[in-house]
């Protein structure tokens, strides 16, 4: 439609189509209103029974709500419309009829359930403070994209069909791969790891990554979207700035670009960049921390993994994002390297939101043998990543980098209750389509 004004240009004095979605009839008597709605807002249109065609009359208010129609006529100031002008139309077409039985109600007056939500996503995000926070996703992941081109990282797409798995055995979806046994990937790690000893140096992915976690709860997804780091030359220290920089600048884009957005969803008071360097605390200072609460049944000793309840109460008590360093070797994964002076403590890190982890990342072993002897020791056969280790006798420099979970990222930004509210279109255990 070449000729198309969308409702936020409709200026007094056009004559405009506008084109979008029946969101409300209401007919008065001698005087009927419909309010149309298209990406940009919404504009009343003025049916005046008497002075008007009646064949217009009756298709505008015989049209059901959430049909697709495209309006004619001239815009007029009127201070009691919502938007303060109205078009007195010259025609209207209905273009595409809704069934008048709805699943779910776009304007909002009647609440769904997050399920029936989920099943018809289409009309679910025809509501602004649904349609916000998919347009805050994609302006968050734009500014993040730009943050790491600022920093020289190249954006690389690495296979999701793999070999072998990277984030413990359990949580594999195998398939067949013309007969031969396949997983969808947990994480681009590897390959990642790869590209730091090739001639980019430093790269990031921005991409699925699949678990198949067997819990259902609010911040799990089998099918999530990973933000991945990976630089060489860097240590630990080095990968966890570049962590705090790409999580502010996603933080800033929003506050730059979707003032909007943020209204829609209630938000502007409470939207926050987050300022100040996150402060980064040992494992063993979490750890004290946490105990001298008293608030977790059992005393958390060193080796132990912090539960979901003991990072609720961590979080309570640092209140801001955070690292924990240094955590235990034998809980991180095979790939994070060990302190060089003590072999018991990792150069493995975590960042949090005061609510959930955000992010794991650390420091590589880029040393062949230490790499082959850490496999062994996770009980993985290095033979079946040779793909990947014998790269390291070709010249692997040190590096470090980091995965930050993309919905856990808009679900903290945003304050939402559950993870599925930052994801289109769900993948968990009851869930497959659409
Ligand atoms: P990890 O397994 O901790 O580390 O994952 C990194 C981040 O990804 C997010 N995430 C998830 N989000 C939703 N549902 C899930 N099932 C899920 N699993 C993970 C979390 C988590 O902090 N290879 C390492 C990263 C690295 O060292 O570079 C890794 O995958 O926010």
């Amino acid at each position: 439609m070449d000729d198309r004004t969308y409702t936020a240009d409709a200026e007094p004095g056009d004559t405009v189509t506008v084109a979008g979605w029946v969101h409300e009839i209401r007919d008065l008597g001698g005087i009927a209103f419909i309010i149309i709605r298209d990406t940009t807002g919404k504009i009343q249109v003025k049916f005046e029974k008497d002075e008007m065609d009646d064949d217009l009359v009756e298709t505008g208010l015989n049209a059901h709500r959430e049909s697709v129609v495209a309006v004619t006529g001239d815009v007029e100031d009127e201070e009691r419309a919502p938007t303060g002008v109205e078009i007195v139309p010259d025609s209207l077409d209905v273009i595409a009829e809704a069934d008048p039985e709805l699943p779910l109600d776009p304007s909002g007056k009647v609440d769904a359930e997050l399920p029936t939500r989920l099943d018809n996503r289409t009309l679910d995000l025809r509501k602004p403070e649904v349609k916000a926070i998919f347009e805050i996703r994609a302006a968050a992941l734009e500014a993040v994209r730009d943050a790491f081109r600022d920093l020289g990282c190249t954006e690389i797409n690495t296979p999701k069909i793999v070999a072998t798995g990277t984030e413990g055995g359990t949580e594999l979806f195998p398939i067949t791969y013309f007969g031969q046994e396949a997983f969808m990937n947990q994480s681009p790690q590897l390959f990642k790891q790869l590209m730091v000893g090739s001639g980019l140096e430093r790269v990031f992915e921005i991409g699925p990554i699949f678990r198949a976690e067997e819990h259902n709860t609010p911040r799990h997804l089998n099918e999530a979207t990973s933000i991945d780091f990976e630089s060489a030359f860097y240590d630990h220290r080095e990968a966890m700035d570049a962590c705090e920089t790409i999580v502010k600048a996603a933080y800033e884009g929003v506050a730059e670009n979707c003032q909007d957005q943020l209204e829609a969803l209630d938000m502007t008071e409470e939207f926050e960049v987050p300022d100040g360097d996150f402060p980064r605390l040992t494992y063993e200072e979490a750890l004290e921390k946490i105990n001298a609460t008293g608030e977790l049944d059992e005393v958390l000793v060193w080796g132990d993994d912090l539960s979901t309840e003991a990072e609720h109460v961590l979080g309570d008590e640092v209140g801001e994002h955070y690292f924990i360093t240094d955590w235990p070797s034998e809980i991180k994964p095979f790939y994070i390297k060990d302190h060089d002076d003590d072999a018991e403590v990792s150069t493995g890190f975590d960042m949090m939101h005061p609510s959930m982890e955000l992010v794991s990342g650390g420091q590589r072993e880029h040393r062949y043998d230490k790499l082959v002897d850490g496999f062994e020791q996770q009980g993985l056969d290095p033979e079946a990543f040779e793909y990947y280790t014998k790269m390291f006798k070709y010249g692997m420099p040190p590096h470090a980098g980091w995965g930050l979970g993309g919905e856990r990222l808009i679900m903290t930004m945003l304050g939402l209750g559950n993870i599925r509210e930052a994801v289109l279109f769900p993948r968990d255990r009851q869930r497959l389509s659409p």
